[in-house]
């Protein structure tokens, strides 16, 4: 038996099919904090939205985890943003208080998708008795398109800053990655004498190169922070309990 096509049926479909369900990887732009720089103060309590931007088009679900440095930060709650709410969406968070990480996600319930700009979340801050300043870092972001799709999202950090408090809690372990070894002394010499990034972490006077605390990157940095790596010389100067 022969079946008799519609022409016209196709494109019927391929219309309403692009008209409701948007095709996928249209997902793109970026994920990140507002304010991106945060003022706080001890006793403090402030929120910080987490946006995306106009290139984030047909989102159907977002999973970020967000991470601080300091535990006299912490965070009361998380709301969930008007950019996917309304659209029978599954929104929770989950703090991980040992890892400081935050994890929260979001999906809508399809073929409902949503375009930015928006706000995704807004996560409730408050600050204890002695605050310092912390970057507030996408430790994980995770997008999917309406067809459920993993797609890259740019991201950007942000901060929370507290004047006048001094930590410098990565000095010398310049890739922050716990420990004080070759790759860190290869980055402070890349910084003394090849013009590296030289990275300073937020209410540190000093940066994370200057081993010795003298303000400057030289080649007494680098033979400071070998010692520290490889003789069991002393770790570098803290610039907040030195005095100076
Ligand atoms: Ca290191
Ligand atoms: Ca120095």
């Amino acid at each position: 038996m022969r079946v008799r096509r519609n022409p016209y049926l196709g494109i019927l479909l391929a219309i309403i099919t692009c008209w409701v369900i948007p095709s996928g990887s249209t997902v793109a732009g970026q994920v990140s904090f507002s304010p991106p720089s945060q003022s706080a103060t001890p006793y403090d309590t402030f929120d910080v939205n987490i946006v995306v931007d106009t290139g984030v088009r047909a989102l159907g679900c977002f999973n970020v985890q967000v991470s601080f440095l300091r535990p006299d930060v912490t965070v009361l709650g998380v709301t969930e943003g008007p950019l996917l709410k309304n659209t029978g969406s599954s929104f929770g968070w989950t703090a991980k208080d040992t890892l400081g990480v935050w994890d929260i996600f979001d999906c809508v319930l399809p073929p409902k998708y949503a375009n930015g700009p928006g706000v995704l979340a807004t996560m409730r801050f408050a600050t204890g008795a002695s605050p310092c300043s912390t970057p507030l870092q996408f430790v994980y972001v995770y997008f999917q398109d309406t067809i459920g799709q993993p797609v890259t999202v740019g991201s950007a950090d942000g901060m929370i800053v507290v004047p006048g408090c001094c930590s410098c809690p990565s000095q010398g372990d310049i890739n922050n990655d716990g420990s004080i070894d070759v790759f860190d002394v290869i980055s402070v010499i890349d910084v003394a004498f090849s013009g590296g990034q030289d990275i300073q972490d937020p209410g540190c006077p000093i940066a994370r190169s200057d081993v010795n605390n003298d303000q400057v990157v030289d080649v007494f940095d680098v033979i400071y922070i070998i010692g520290t790596a490889f003789s069991g010389g002393s770790l570098p100067i803290d610039p907040c309990n030195s005095g100076g």
